[in-house]
């Protein structure tokens, strides 16, 4: 007997067999759960219709989050598929490269603009959309974030104010939703080798920093990430919203 035995849930953030997202899925799935992907656009359709499809899933669409056309077909085709959702995964960011090298000062408008609303605003309209169909039956949204929200960490720049805004907006949608029987939490989790980690300037230094200094001892994988994920979308963290918990090995806790 899985812990989501019947439950339905549409995972963002599915790159390639390292996106945390795809540990997500995998967790879920095992525990029963029924699943639909997204992917970002044309050039990663190849990539995640096969990880979609070993895992039995019938709903695979392209979603820009930043098209809000792209968002409204999603929740139109599950409302059609499944006439209500149980999770939402949201596991996306992006800010452009030129952003993540050198000082925070001079994140151009259009960069900030495109970070916010990637990584952050994106969150607000999946909630939006997906709220309604995830009325009445105790729904649950994750998203990802990271430490730089909270501390200055070298590059990361315009990724931190962007993780601080979704941070932020994590605890404001808890409000709005939580009235209506959905939790909504973030993991906050150490650094992972993925796409999204892959040319970042002193990546493997900070790796080595975690691994040295963290109570663990350790850096932390995909799985850690995932298992949470499962805790925060099924009843065992029914009481639980608004929230951000960290997988990171117990680094955020240290002072010197
Ligand atoms: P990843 O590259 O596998 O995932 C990032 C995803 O964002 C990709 O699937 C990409 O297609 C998607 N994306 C980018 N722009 C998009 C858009 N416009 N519309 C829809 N999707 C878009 O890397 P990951 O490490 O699995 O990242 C997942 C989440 O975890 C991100 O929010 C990231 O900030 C967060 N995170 C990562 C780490 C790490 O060290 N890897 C640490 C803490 C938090
Ligand atoms: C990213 C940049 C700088 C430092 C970083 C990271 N550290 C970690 C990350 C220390 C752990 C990974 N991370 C937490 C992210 O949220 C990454 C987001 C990201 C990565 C890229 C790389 C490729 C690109 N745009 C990106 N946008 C967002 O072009």
């Amino acid at each position: 007997m899985g812990l989501l035995n019947g439950r339905k849930g549409v995972i963002f953030g599915v790159a390639n067999e390292k996106s945390i997202a795809w540990a997500i899925a995998q967790i879920l799935r095992k525990e029963g759960m029924e699943l639909a992907f997204t992917y970002a656009g044309e050039a990663l359709e190849s990539r995640v219709v096969p990880l979609a499809e070993s895992v039995g899933s019938k709903i695979i669409m392209p979603c820009d989050v930043t098209k809000d056309e792209e968002i409204e077909a999603v929740f139109k085709r599950i409302r059609e598929e499944w006439g209500g959702l149980d999770a939402l995964v949201h596991s996306l960011a992006f800010a452009k490269k030129e952003e993540l090298k050198g000082e925070f000062m001079n994140t151009s408008r259009e960069g900030f603009r495109i970070a916010m609303d990637v990584s952050a605003f994106s969150l607000v309209a999946l909630a939006k959309a997906a709220s309604p169909l995830m009325e009445g039956r105790n729904g649950a949204f994750v998203t990802l974030s990271y430490y730089g929200a909270e501390k200055v960490i070298a590059n990361y720049n315009v990724m931190g104010v962007a993780k601080a805004a979704l941070e932020a907006s994590v605890k404001y949608l808890s409000a709005d939703l939580g009235p209506k029987g959905i939790r909504i939490n973030t993991i906050s989790a150490g650094p992972v080798r993925t796409l999204a980690a892959m040319g970042i300037t002193g990546f493997k230094q900070i790796l080595d920093v975690v691994e040295a200094k963290s109570p663990l001892r350790r850096n932390v994988t995909q799985e850690d990430v995932a298992k949470t994920a499962l805790y925060l979308l099924s009843e065992l963290s029914s009481g639980v919203t608004g929230e951000t918990i960290y997988v990171d090995s117990g680094f955020n806790i240290m002072g010197l």
